[in-house]
């Protein structure tokens, strides 16, 4: 028999362990509650950040990288050029909208930050029960401060404010319906589209800024033309710096193929002049001309480039047969403003847009494209061999909008 003493530890202890089991199981409950509404309350780029890691396209500072995407693919479209419709297109306010799912996975790592600005700011707009007038107002101010140019955000807002009914308004598919198609009008420019293979040789100049990428993204497409069988040549058109040649002879090793330089501090143009006339005499398909950079606002610069031109035409006729700016998607409405400068100067045929990966201003596509009306060809997704991607509008809307419209910004 127990004695009375032992009879109350013994029921002391009995209420303890109850008590210590009930703590436990409130505790679980409390966090699974909170994680639910945490989820909820969360903009894109925080529930990004919030999903495990194998579910997550880039990894997070200081993770190991994901490795990169294949250089060449051989199912890529040339840039500018219709896909087909496949089980990738997506049905829109009725419409089939043509998506190529390999591209938008692509583009959609490299626009995480963007989501995770302005396009969050519209999903959260949207997701609201009642989209009223003032609703409206909101998404005025959202896109005239987003990274895409006052003329673009003017076309999109215009488009849902005027293109909508007061009942499609109630209706925030149709809004997202709207601001998509609207954003595929303006990325899908009305220009040729890049054939590679009507001059013999090609003669591609490379202008842009210092430090925007020409020269990573001309070793970039060196390698991925090379891949493709073409035969590449470079000139090494920076001759303002001596590193830049060293940079430009590295990229040309690794993508195996020749690199025309000049003295250092010595004549661009007759760099130029020479890779021309050694593209001609030696059978090359492609010359892909770097040239040196320093700030658009400097006339000397541009005196440069205009006589850079002339040469081209003095060693081929007809040559530059296109021009493209390099733009770093970092730098927002700087991009826009000086893209503008040298279209006036320059001639410019094309955009590629670097730095895509980690930028949050992504949607300056928008404003670059309908200012410039100029197509972006190429877009910079990493500093590795393979990380250039031609540019899909199509998919790079998909990707753009992707959660947010899908309700998850909401
Ligand atoms: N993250 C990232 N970095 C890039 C990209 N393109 C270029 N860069 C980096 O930008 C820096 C400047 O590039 P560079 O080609 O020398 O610029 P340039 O002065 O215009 O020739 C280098 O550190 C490159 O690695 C890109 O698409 N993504
Ligand atoms: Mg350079």
């Amino acid at each position: 028999m127990l004695s009375m003493d032992e009879l109350i530890k013994l029921g002391i202890a009995v209420v303890a362990i109850v008590l210590v089991l009930f703590l436990v199981r409130r505790a679980g409950a409390k966090s699974r509650l909170q994680a639910t509404s945490a989820r909820e309350r969360l903009g894109v780029e925080e529930a990004e950040e919030a999903r495990p890691r194998r579910e997550r396209k880039r990894p997070r500072p200081g993770e190991p990288e994901l490795p990169p995407k294949k250089a060449a693919e051989p199912e890529e479209p040339e840039p500018g050029k219709a896909r087909r419709a496949g089980p990738g297109s997506t049905a829109e306010g009725g419409a089939e909208v043509e998506v190529d799912q390999d591209a938008r996975d692509a583009y959609k790592a490299g626009l995480a930050k963007t989501r995770g600005g302005f396009v969050a700011r519209l999903g959260k707009l949207f997701g609201k029960k009642k989209i009223d007038a003032q609703t409206l107002d909101e998404l005025e101010e959202v896109l005239f401060t987003a990274d895409i140019g006052p003329r673009a955000a003017d076309r999109i807002f215009t488009s849902v404010k005027s293109g909508l009914s007061k009942a499609d308004l109630e209706d925030s598919e149709k809004i997202w319906s709207q601001i998509k198609r609207t954003s595929r009008e303006i990325l899908n420019v009305d220009a040729k589209a890049l054939d590679l293979s009507a001059h013999t040789p090609f003669v591609l100049l490379v202008l842009g800024v210092n430090g925007v990428g020409k020269t990573t993204t001309i070793g970039k497409l060196a390698n991925k033309l090379a891949l493709e069988g073409k035969k590449v040549i470079l000139a090494a058109g920076d001759t303002f710096r001596a590193a830049a040649t060293e940079q430009l002879e590295e990229w040309g090793k690794r993508a195996n193929v020749p690199v025309v330089k000049g003295k250092a501090g010595g004549d661009p143009s007759s760099v130029i002049f020479d890779a021309i006339k050694r593209g001609k005499d030696e059978g090359f398909d492609i010359v892909i001309c770097d040239t040196a950079g320093r700030l658009h606002s400097n006339a000397g610069l541009m005196d440069e480039l205009k006589k850079l031109r002339r040469v081209c035409d003095k060693a081929l006729a007809g040559a530059p047969h296109e021009t493209w700016m390099v733009l770093d998607a970092t730098t927002g409405q700087n991009a826009i403003a000086q893209a503008k400068t040298f279209k006036d100067d320059m001639g410019i045929t094309g955009i590629v847009l670097t730095k895509l990966d980690g930028s949050s201003k992504g949607g300056v596509v928008l404003g670059i494209c309908d200012e410039l009306k100029v197509p972006v060809r190429f877009v910079g997704v990493g500093e590795k061999i393979g990380d250039l991607r031609p540019f899909d509008p199509n998919a790079f809307v998909e990707a753009l909008y992707v959660d947010a419209s899908a309700g998850e910004g909401a």
